[in-house]
């Protein structure tokens, strides 16, 4: 078949052979096919005459990117979170933005409670021990940690993720509460049961909870929202995990509090400055830190990339997408 009228599309990672072969079906695509990220340059140059790019969370796709290429009709990300995309930009010039919603759902709730279980059971310090060969045999007082039975888990961002992740927290034994949406604070959220979480204030929450943990996307009303000043309001017993985007947290606060011993641990799976650590938080045996691995299963990773490249075919086949971004397309 000749491949002249074919639309063009441009994928900025290695994707699954399922994925691709998906995409063959539909378009002519062209794969960055090396390691790490194609750089701005790169990726522009190669968007060039594509109909579709398949983003990931690191491809800054700005409004220079978007008018420099007339012919793009969709922007796929292979992520929940949109930060890295102007948007309003995109829907201005008519070009679709997707998003891989609820597939990662359930990935990124477990290594949510995998940081949880990790940093308040001491894990890292205890692998890290025993590799070191200092282990010197049980102890009743190695390594002792917190436990969760009867204690209350504060979610920040109570969307699909925070909601999965509060699902879970019966299972240990903890209570949950949240902050209520600024925007809806009379909007009630309920477990599968229909029994209603606390919602609560930032400050009641940080104040409450023993563990504190970030489900919101990155907004400028979310950047630094745990920050020098309210990272304060957390008991020195308590622990904080990021599992939303770097900026959400300053990672300098987090480095303060655990100098000054103000909070009891920290589990990180995002960062302000990917793949820069703030070298403060590697002096920590009780910083606990990921990187970035909230959905990566094969599973669900898979599902993101297939979600992502059916939205693209859809698109450039003149049909609705699937999992819209919402306010960036209008049916
Ligand atoms: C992505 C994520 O895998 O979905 C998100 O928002 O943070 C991760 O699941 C990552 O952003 C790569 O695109």
């Amino acid at each position: 078949m000749s491949n002249v009228s074919r639309p063009r599309v441009f994928v900025s990672r290695r994707l699954f052979p399922e994925t691709l072969a998906l995409l063959e079906q539909h378009a002519e695509i062209d794969v960055f096919d090396r390691s790490g990220s194609p750089s701005a340059d790169e990726l522009l140059a190669r968007t060039r005459g594509c109909a579709g790019v398949v983003a990931q969370g690191t491809d800054r796709i700005d409004q220079a990117f978007l008018d420099a290429l007339p012919e793009l009709r969709i922007v796929a990300n292979v992520a929940v979170g949109y930060n890295n995309i102007d948007v309003a930009a995109a829907r201005a010039r008519q070009v679709v933005v997707t998003n891989t919603p609820d597939v990662l759902n359930e990935a990124c709730a477990a290594l949510t409670w995998a940081l949880i279980l990790g940093v308040t059971r001491r894990l890292g310090e205890g692998e890290r021990l025993l590799r070191s060969g200092r282990w010197e045999g049980f102890a009743l007082e190695l390594l002792l940690g917190m436990d969760l039975v009867g204690k209350t888990l504060g979610v920040i961002g109570m969307g699909r993720i925070g909601q999965s992740v509060a699902a879970k927290a019966a299972a240990f034994g903890m209570r949950v509460c949240y902050l209520r949406s600024p925007r809806r604070p009379d909007a009630q959220i309920t477990a599968a049961d229909g029994t209603p979480y606390e919602g609560l204030s930032l400050d009641e929450l940080l104040t409450r909870a023993d563990v504190v943990t970030l489900h919101v996307p990155l907004t400028t009303e979310t950047r630094h929202l745990i920050n020098q000043t309210t990272i304060r309001r957390m008991k020195p017993t308590a622990y904080l995990v990021n599992m939303a985007r770097g900026p959400v947290v300053e990672e300098a606060a987090v480095v303060s509090a655990l100098d000054d011993r103000r909070i009891a641990g920290a589990a990180l799976d995002v960062y302000e400055l990917e793949p820069v650590v703030h070298p403060g938080l590697l002096r920590f045996e009780n910083a606990l830190l990921a990187p970035h691995l909230g959905s990566a299963t094969v599973e669900t990773r898979t599902a993101m990339s297939t979600l992502a490249a059916r939205n693209v075919v859809e698109v450039i086949e003149g049909r609705p997408p699937l999992t819209p971004i919402p306010g960036s397309w209008v049916g």
